[in-house]
């Protein structure tokens, strides 16, 4: 399900979902028994999944063993590319141990030798935390665990190209752009190997050429810069996107690209000069039925729901979504804020300070650019949310990773969620700031919210900031679904729906303000363990419940953000 459009015309890729044969491991104990040669009695399921929506395993956390036999037709180079595994994935293929992968939310390739025949894929998904876990236990999602995105494999031959990015400059007047490509190449034979490599974007050919590798040999080719003239946009109104084709003698790939300028300037966003407030939701990738393991169809029917009441961004809290998800919100032209998942209270100032965690945060980040650099609608990457940005250890982090995405991460803003404004010492690794207040829900109430927007609006001007705009990237409050008063109190749709107007209400007019993202676009599973004490389990903030059937706030919010399009 990797894609929205087919990557490849020549090369064919073999899906591995479906069936794989199942086994949890509690003890920890698959590998010295030798599960990598064959599992137990394992059981029949479908991947991709998470193992909770079995009944027996819905709260199960440790080593889950997955195993699938498939026969490959032709002998050669294998690509195996897992979608997403929770979270550390250790890999045999027939018995042999791949280098393994950390981290839930992102895919990976692995490259295997093949002889054609029957073959053995078997991967350990573990989902237990440790303190160098990212994120930490302490996490307000549910902790599921398996292979939750789709598995598949091609057979490579002749000059292969592994990896892509468009990298590209606008002109001042948006018109014409000088743009490169940068390949990863990759030599799938036994012996040296020339090829004749063409790249297009759109109509026009930018680089054609014979290039040489050795056997095995990877390589980054980065084509000389060339001109786009009349450049077609790509905007919220218009989201155009031009295909890319990279072809050598025995491998294809395809693309989509689009060009579009995010900046800031004079303490306003402007998405291709134009100053645009950001109409926005968190959303989390889950469904109670489906967890992680979300299916495409549903993606569709999130982005419906949400651009019918008139919302024009997402914010992806908080992982890497499916890349398929993006995909669509490039042909919607929906913006996107997409981030990795070091989340929250989990992380206490040591934790940040941890060597593995540090390394694992920066891999993390460099995943999420490999993979998503090229989707026009990511304008915004987050490096974290609700660390204690007052410590030095978070200082030295965000400097670490706004460094990276800035350097690496192509046009785009880098940002964090704060939740301690006021004695967070590392705004200067963010290009917008941005808030997660609960005024009227965790403390004080709705009326306060003007005096916090004030107070903060002195402190951003006593750090000599004020030409950072700011982003309300949380707000809100929990409403039980169908759960109605006459008195508008907590825990009432009417409640939520009234505090969530308000807000809308005062930033909307205020100048300080570019946008917000209402916490959250639909009711999520959480976990009792997790000590929030979430009513029902569910963190309840949604605008719809968890199967999606709009709340009372849902309704607000839409009459709201179709009258702030309006006046654009
Ligand atoms: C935080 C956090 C969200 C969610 C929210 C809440 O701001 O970033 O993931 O937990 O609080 O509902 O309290």
């Amino acid at each position: 399900m990797a894609r929205l459009f087919n990557e490849h015309k020549k090369q064919r890729v073999y899906s591995l979902d479906g069936t794989w044969k199942f086994h949890i491991d509690p003890e920890d104990k698959g590998e010295a028994e030798g599960w990598q040669n064959g599992i137990p009695n394992g059981e029949s399921v479908s991947v991709p999944s998470v193992w909770n929506t079995d009944l027996s395993l819905l709260t199960y956390e440790g080593c889950g063993w997955y195993e699938k036999t498939f026969y490959c037709p032709d002998e050669g180079v294998m690509r195996l590319t897992f979608e997403a595994v929770m979270t550390q994935a250790d890999i045999w293929f027939d018995g042999v141990r791949m280098e393994g992968h950390y981290g839930g939310f992102c895919q990976f390739e692995r490259l295997v030798y093949a002889e054609a025949g029957e073959h053995r894929l078997t991967v350990r998904a573990d989902n237990r935390f440790d303190e160098h876990s990212i994120p930490q236990a302490k996490v307000d999602w549910f902790h599921y665990g398996g292979i939750t995105r789709s598995v598949s494999y091609e057979m490579l031959s002749g000059i292969c190209v592994l990896g892509e990015h468009f990298v590209y400059e606008l002109s001042n007047n948006l018109q014409t752009a000088e743009g490169t490509f940068e390949l990863t190449l990759y030599n799938a034979e036994q012996q040296e190997c020339s090829s004749r490599l063409t790249v297009a974007l759109g109509d026009q050919v930018v680089f054609e050429e014979a290039v040489t590798l050795a056997c095995g040999e990877e390589r980054l080719l980065v084509t000389p810069r060339f001109t786009i003239t009349d450049v077609h946009l790509w905007d919220t109104c218009d989201p155009y996107l031009y295909t890319v084709r990279i072809e050598s003698d025995t491998y294809d790939l395809y693309d989509r690209v689009g060009f579009r300028k995010i900046e800031v300037k004079d303490g306003q966003i402007l998405l291709n000069s134009r100053a645009i407030e950001l109409r926005g939701v968190n959303r989390h990738e889950e469904h109670p039925d489906f967890g992680f393991a979300f299916p495409a169809s549903l993606m569709k029917r999130d982005i419906d729901i949400i651009t019918e009441m008139g919302a024009n961004a997402i914010r992806g809290s908080h992982y890497p979504n499916s890349r398929c998800f993006v995909d669509m919100l490039d042909e919607r032209g929906i913006l996107f804020w997409s981030e990795i998942p070091i989340w929250g209270c989990g992380f206490s100032e040591e934790t940040l300070g941890d060597a593995l965690v540090i390394e694992r945060t920066m891999a993390m980040h460099t995943e999420m650019v490999k993979y998503y650099y090229n989707h026009p609608s990511i304008v915004i990457f987050g490096m974290h949310n609700e660390i204690p940005s007052g410590t030095q250890n978070a200082y030295g982090l965000s400097r670490l990773c706004y460094g990276l995405l800035k350097e690496k991460g192509g046009n785009r803003l880098v940002v964090y969620a704060s939740h301690t404004p006021h004695v967070d010492i590392c705004f200067e690794f963010c290009d917008v700031i941005c808030l997660n207040l609960y005024h009227g829900w965790y403390g004080g109430n709705i009326e306060a919210w003007q005096g916090a927007m004030d107070k903060f609006r002195a402190r951003r001007s006593e750090l000599g900031f004020d030409q950072k705009p700011v982003i309300i990237s949380e707000f809100g409050a929990a409403a039980i679904y169908g759960n109605h008063t006459f008195d508008c109190v907590k825990w009432s749709e009417e409640y939520q729906a009234k505090l969530i107007g308000h807000c809308l209400d005062v930033f909307h007019s205020d100048p300080m303000v570019a946008g917000c993202f209402i916490w959250q676009y639909c009711d999520i599973r959480t976990s009792e363990e997790m000590g929030l004490g979430r009513a029902r389990s569910f963190n309840n903030k949604g605008l719809l419940s968890e199967y999606r059937k709009p709340k009372a706030a849902y309704f607000t919010v839409a009459e709201k953000f179709k009258a702030f399009a309006k006046e654009e």
